[in-house]
């Protein structure tokens, strides 16, 4: 058996993903706190994991999220993978010994929660959340549109009836104002942001919102630059890398371009596996590699983040 064990080359229901963060809890009550940050429009829970390596002084910080977009099952797996990992692996693997004793580790499994239900249940390419739109009867908010960056402007819509669209205003829906009010009241620790997305097999940082170089360019660059050849040496994947505006499309309101000028300058936006066979359908016997990618290209840039 792989490293992982066969629960996490698995997609989980919502609720047993809920099940899973409070065994998690209980099973590694010493390195692990759950903390409530809001709940979602049909006010479901959004727990984030605390994981914690060294508990002595304080602590720089990095945070995770995944499945902001409900079809993209394989980023909530991910999330899962890596907080296995790490409570599996630490003082076992130097690398995530390393990063648990330097940076406290925030990890919201399913940002998406009543989006991702609804994938369960009812439509399977479901992207938006579940809220309900004043003069429409279209449900929904692209959660990655309603970031305060260049909100709502081109590739975007402001049509409730589209995937993307941007919401009624920045941050009006509450899955959105959650992440941003958590970050914002811990500005002095959250050092690195990392989003969870499929697919296309992608690197990016911002900006998404504009094709404006951001300062650290060259430095972020290079560090997805090595992520990405080392993907490509342990597991044969190729990964593209670069700003999201010049490597994916225009992206105006994204989480990451949002942190980023908030000021966390190493802001991330991975896209997982495939590269568009299965696309959000990506079959289960994939999940182990596609997650050691991710795994991979976090461990690497939070090491440089640490070495700073
Ligand atoms: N891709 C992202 C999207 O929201 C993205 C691309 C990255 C946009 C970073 C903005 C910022 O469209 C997927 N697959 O969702
Ligand atoms: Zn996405």
């Amino acid at each position: 058996p792989r490293s992982g064990g066969v629960f996490y080359e698995r997609y989980h229901s919502l609720e047993d993903i809920y099940y899973w963060i409070n065994k998690t809890k209980q099973d590694h009550s010493d390195m692990v706190k759950v903390i409530l940050i809001g709940s979602s429009s049909e006010k479901r829970p959004l727990y984030v994991l605390k994981l914690s390596g060294r508990r002595d002084e304080v602590k720089r910080a990095m945070w995770i999220d995944c499945g902001i977009h409900a079809r993209e099952w394989i980023a909530p797996a991910f999330c899962m993978w890596f907080v296995n990992y790490a409570l599996a692996f630490y003082n076992q693997n130097t690398e995530i010994t390393d990063i648990l004793n330097n940076m406290d580790v925030y990890i919201l499994t399913v940002m998406n929660p009543d989006g991702y239900k609804y994938t369960w249940t009812t439509d399977r390419m479901w992207r938006k959340n579940r809220s309900s739109n004043k003069d429409s009867d279209c449900f929904g908010a692209d959660l990655n549109r309603n970031f305060d960056a260049n909100w709502c402007t081109k590739g975007a819509s402001d049509n409730p009836c589209d995937p993307t669209y941007c919401g009624q205003f920045p941050e009006s829906e509450p899955e959105t104002q959650a992440v941003a009010r958590f970050l914002r009241s811990h500005k002095d620790t959250v050092k690195l942001y990392l989003s969870i997305h499929s697919y296309s097999q992608m690197l990016l940082f911002p900006y998404s919102c504009s094709y404006d170089e951001i300062p650290n360019h060259n430095e972020l660059f290079e560090v997805v630059k090595e992520a990405s050849t080392k993907i490509r040496r342990y597991y044969r994947t190729n990964y593209k890398y670069g700003p999201g505006a010049k490597t994916i499309y225009l992206a105006p309101g994204g989480s990451d371009d949002w942190a980023y000028n908030f000021g966390i300058k190493y802001s991330f936006t991975f896209e997982l596996q495939d590269r568009g066979r299965y696309g959000f359908l990506l079959p289960p016997s994939f999940i182990p590699q596609a997650c050691n990618e991710a795994l991979l290209a976090t461990k690497i840039i939070a090491l440089h983040v640490i070495k700073k």
